[in-house]
């Protein structure tokens, strides 16, 4: 099982990545900003909660999001590894990941962080507003999203480098561009992978 976290900045590319990712290595993609936007959408009891919060620019509170992963990995038991996106964005949830794959005897194998600066994401941002009008992408939610990833989320950087497990990208320029040097990541960890299970 191939488990990757691919992590940035609001509108670094994420999504965009994830989705390339799970088509070439037949990963399961769980993007918990999907899944809470969908919650969103059909009016649910979580949805109600998150979409509040959502609308500000700030996170959705941690237990909320640990019951999302527990019924996504209950969900996807079959899966031949994951492409967490979006998740974790607190070092309680990245703890709380890891206890649930030391549970499943399995680790987080990778994680890539795109790199991208803050006046790119603005920009790109602003532009998916006017293309899909989604409620956070205005400038002062995302201003918000901005200052909160670099108070909250950034600290993981640290989490995971020190775990030996972070791999940086640029995260400017095209997106065929970008998902070569994601790919060649994930082929050479892979080819590791592959060795060590052979020895
Ligand atoms: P997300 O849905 O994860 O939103 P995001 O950070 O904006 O990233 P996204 O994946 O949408 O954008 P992408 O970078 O691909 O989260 C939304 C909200 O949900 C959060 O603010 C939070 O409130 C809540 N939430 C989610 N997970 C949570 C958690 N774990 N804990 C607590 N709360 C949580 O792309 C952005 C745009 O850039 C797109 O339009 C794309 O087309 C474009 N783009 C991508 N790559 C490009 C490139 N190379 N060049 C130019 N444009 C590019």
């Amino acid at each position: 099982m191939l488990n990757i976290l691919i992590f940035g900045p609001p509108g670094s590319g994420k999504g965009t990545q994830s989705l390339r990712i799970s088509d070439k290595y037949g990963l399961s993609h769980i993007s918990t900003g999907d899944i809470l936007r969908n919650e969103v959408d059909r009016q649910t009891s979580l949805g109600k909660k998150a979409g509040k919060i959502m609308d500000r620019g700030e996170l959705v509170p941690d237990e909320l999001l640990i019951d999302i992963l527990h019924s996504m990995m209950e969900k996807n038991r079959v899966a031949k590894g994951f492409i967490f996106d979006g998740f974790p964005r607190t070092i309680v949830q990245a703890k709380e990941l890891d206890a649930l794959m030391e549970k499943l005897n399995n680790d987080i194998h990778i994680v890539i962080s795109l790199e991208v600066p803050d006046e790119e994401v603005v920009a790109r941002l602003l532009k998916r507003a006017e293309l899909e009008g989604r409620t956070d992408d205005n400038r002062e939610t995302v201003g918000n999203r901005l200052k909160i990833y670099n108070q909250q989320t950034a600290p993981l950087l640290d989490y995971y480098s020190r775990q030996g497990k972070l791999r940086t990208v640029k995260g400017v320029g095209r997106i065929d561009e970008i998902f070569k040097d994601v790919s060649s990541i994930i082929d050479k960890e892979l080819s590791t992978y592959r060795l060590k299970r052979n020895n």
